[in-house]
């Protein structure tokens, strides 16, 4: 598809300078209340704010790998190979908890069986997160959105099983499409889609210039926030899937497998438009897209491809936001905004113990602040959408850091004697 892109490129741009912009990248950047390049320093800063704890994962990742599968295929220094992190563009790398998993402190359950064991299906991991958004308050889905959603993969017909949710009429039509499989990583899906739904109604009687997120940021993040009470082995064991909460001594292993995914997704978060902002601009051309694009993967994400790419690779064209053009830094944005949103509404429900461990499952209260945010849509300036509800103005990493903090003494101690980098 490498020419099919580069004509859109073009064309993209063509539209882009119509309306005033230098090119498709310098439009999409000017969605955050500020100018373009200050929103691009502004994803600078917040990289640079992870980016030593992200190396600590990696060099701990990169070291089980070696341990793993030896010299030959993942050496001890260096970059690690992609094809090795369970995961088709190793964006998220929780499928791999089982091969890093720390010695000698087991993880008492694993939540891709618990749903297995307790006859999960489909509709019920949706019935599951629409539970945990009514326990705030919210109310229920209306019923056609049982009757119109895809929730299974239909047998008769191809579909884009991409998960998405979906606004059909600004009034109460809500929709999600999504080719359920009963696993952990689609139950957090689930509950990522749902937010986008309860974002969409929240904000369904604002002006229709304002029916939109405070910025795209926070529609990814509504969900996610939901999701970090939603895999709390405290709120597993309300619902029913876990008979017993593990103790504190599971933290590092519940804390690893939640990093796996947060904490390696920031990079690729990041780089996804860092490699579109080139191309639109013009500075990376077709010859050079796929070099481009791995020059990125490495630098952001310290990972290299297994062996030499051909001539034609065209290997950003496989993640399904770029030829399907969606910004992606909006998802680097959300996995950041949800640990504040979390830090908040802990905070507000007088939680005093870890972040990781708080749940706001059934907070009423809670649930009406955030509501109250959600309302407000694109009504006004994102960082005083932020303030009502977290009492910040600015986007910070600092409760990405709180959340993960007996993680991150943990790699530092673990780490020790490795060069660390790539
Ligand atoms: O595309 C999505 C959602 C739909 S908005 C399923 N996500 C990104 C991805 O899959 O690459 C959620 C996390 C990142
Ligand atoms: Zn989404």
């Amino acid at each position: 598809m490498k020419p099919d892109y580069a004509r859109f490129v073009a064309l993209s741009n063509e539209g882009a300078k119509g309306l005033g912009y230098k090119d498709t990248g310098a439009l999409w950047r000017s969605n955050y209340d500020m100018e373009p390049d200050a929103f691009a320093a502004e994803t600078d800063r917040l990289w640079k704010q992870v980016e030593p704890f992200y190396k600590n994962l990696h060099c701990y990742v990169r070291a089980r790998l070696n341990e793993q599968y030896g010299d030959a295929v993942q050496p001890k220094t260096g970059p690690i190979r992609a094809d090795l992190l369970g995961n088709m563009w190793g964006q998220q790398w929780g499928n791999i908890y089982d091969v890093v998993q720390p010695k000698g402190i087991t993880s008492s359950y694993d939540l891709d069986k618990l749903l297995e064991a307790k006859g999960y299906d489909p509709v019920k991991m949706v019935k599951t997160g629409e539970n945990f958004y009514s326990s705030l308050g919210f109310a229920p889905l209306p019923q056609t959105f049982w009757e119109r959603s895809l929730i299974v993969r239909p047998q008769d017909r191809e579909v884009v099983c991409h998960a998405s949710a979906w606004d059909i009429d600004d009034k109460d039509d809500i929709r999600i499409k999504m080719c359920t499989k009963v696993n952990a990583d689609d139950f957090r899906t689930i509950h990522h889609e749902l937010g986008h739904n309860y974002y969409q109604r929240a904000y369904k009687n604002q002006p229709a210039l304002f029916r939109n997120s405070a910025n795209d940021g926070f529609h990814e993040a509504i969900g996610d926030f939901a999701a970090l009470s939603a895999s709390t082995p405290t709120y597993l064991q309300q619902i029913g899937l876990l008979d017993k909460a593990p103790g504190a001594e599971e933290d590092i292993p519940f804390l690893l497998k939640t990093a796996l995914d947060k904490i390696a997704f920031l990079p690729f978060g990041l780089l996804v438009d860092r490699w579109r902002w080139q191309v639109f601009s013009g500075e990376v051309g077709p010859e050079t897209y796929n070099d481009a694009w791995w020059k990125l993967r490495l630098q952001y994400q310290g990972l290299t491809a297994p062996g030499p790419r051909p001539a034609d690779a065209f290997d950003p064209g496989a993640k399904y936001h770029v030829p399907g053009n969606t910004p992606y830094t909006r998802y680097f944005l959300a996995h950041i905004y949800q640990f504040q949103f979390h830090r908040a509404a802990c905070k507000q429900a007088g939680w005093k113990g870890p972040l990781h461990r708080c749940s706001v499952y059934d907070q009423k209260e809670v649930g009406r602040r955030f509501n109250a945010m959600m309302e407000l849509g694109q009504s006004q300036p994102w960082p005083e959408t932020l303030k009502t509800f977290t009492g910040e103005t600015r986007t910070d990493a600092s409760a990405v850091a709180d959340y993960f903090k007996p993680l991150n003494t943990w790699l530092v101690t673990q780490n020790r004697g490795q060069t660390c980098g790539w």
